[in-house]
């Protein structure tokens, strides 16, 4: 694997693990991380051997949020001119599937890159909170609206106005995450997760995670056409025959990806 010096990168079959490792600073997000973070994620997105990615951090800290250290003395023009943060959220132009495995800490800009992936998965002792108030700013990637859609405004208005944090159970409840688990087993549970996705047909699972996404974006009837045209397209492809073959011969299914 490359060598980052801020995350780690390993393979587990057809599954991109990614970890954040600043440990010193509870993996808060500074621009080297970012700028590794996003390059990481670009090559799995590119590498044919590759179905989903997890993405995770530490037991301690998924991440404390943007790194304060660094953007205390940023001013308006710089942050305007520079677009700050404006390239965080490439995260989210990743076409394959990532599950945010989340132990520990995710604040602020952490929260917001867990909430960029597809699914969050949260160990028993997980946090999340906004506490970009306390701070005298706000949520910057995300924390006032994908949380919004999340959680709805209630939850979203408390998280974003209090700055407080809500553990993993409420943050299930809340339907922010899609499953808890005990916090030294979460991230093998992700990748046994990831590993499903990734036997699957990649253009489908593809396609799938793009309908879903769209569904943020576009109107019920222009969603509902486009999830008909991407279901009508699938049948284009080798898996769809592979898939109902396999079916219809009471057999496992070989997808080829093509
Ligand atoms: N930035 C920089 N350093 C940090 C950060 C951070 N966000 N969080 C923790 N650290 C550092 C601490 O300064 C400390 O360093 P040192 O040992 O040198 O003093 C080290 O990490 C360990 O932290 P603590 O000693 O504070 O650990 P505790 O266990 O006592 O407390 C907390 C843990 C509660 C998580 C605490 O560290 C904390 O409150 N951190 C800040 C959380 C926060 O306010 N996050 C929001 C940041 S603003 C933001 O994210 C804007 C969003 C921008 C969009 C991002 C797009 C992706």
């Amino acid at each position: 694997a490359k060598e980052y010096e801020n995350i780690k990168t390993e393979r587990d079959g057809r599954v991109a693990i990614v970890t954040l490792n600043r440990p010193k600073a509870l993996n808060a997000l500074n621009a080297a991380l970012m700028k590794e973070l996003n390059e990481a994620l670009r090559e799995f997105d590119a590498d044919n051997e590759v179905g989903a990615i997890v993405l995770t951090g530490s037991e301690k800290a998924f991440a404390a949020g943007a790194d304060i250290k660094e953007m205390k003395d940023n001013n308006f023009v710089q942050n305007f001119k520079n677009n700050f943060l404006g390239g965080w959220a490439d995260i989210t132009t990743i076409r394959k599937p990532i599950i945010a495995a989340v132990n520990g800490f995710a604040l602020g800009g952490g929260c917001e890159v867990a909430m960029m992936c597809d699914i969050i998965y949260a160990g028993d002792k997980a946090k999340f909170g906004q506490p970009e108030i306390k701070l005298g700013t706000i949520p910057g990637a995300g924390g006032t609206q994908r949380l919004t859609q999340a959680v709805g405004k209630a939850k979203a208005m408390d998280l974003v106005l209090t700055g407080n944090m809500i553990s993993a159970e409420e943050a299930l409840q809340s339907g922010l995450v899609a499953k808890v688990f005990p916090a030294d087993q979460l991230v093998a549970e992700a990748v046994k997760s990831a590993k499903t996705i990734a036997s699957y047909s990649l253009p489908i699972v593809m396609m799938a995670k793009e309908a879903v996404n769209k569904s943020f974006e576009l109107t019920l009837s222009e969603g509902l056409h486009l999830e008909r045209r991407f279901f009508q397209a699938s049948f284009g492809t080798k898996d769809q025959k592979e898939g109902m073959a396999a079916f219809s011969e009471k057999r496992a299914p070989n997808f080829t990806h093509e």
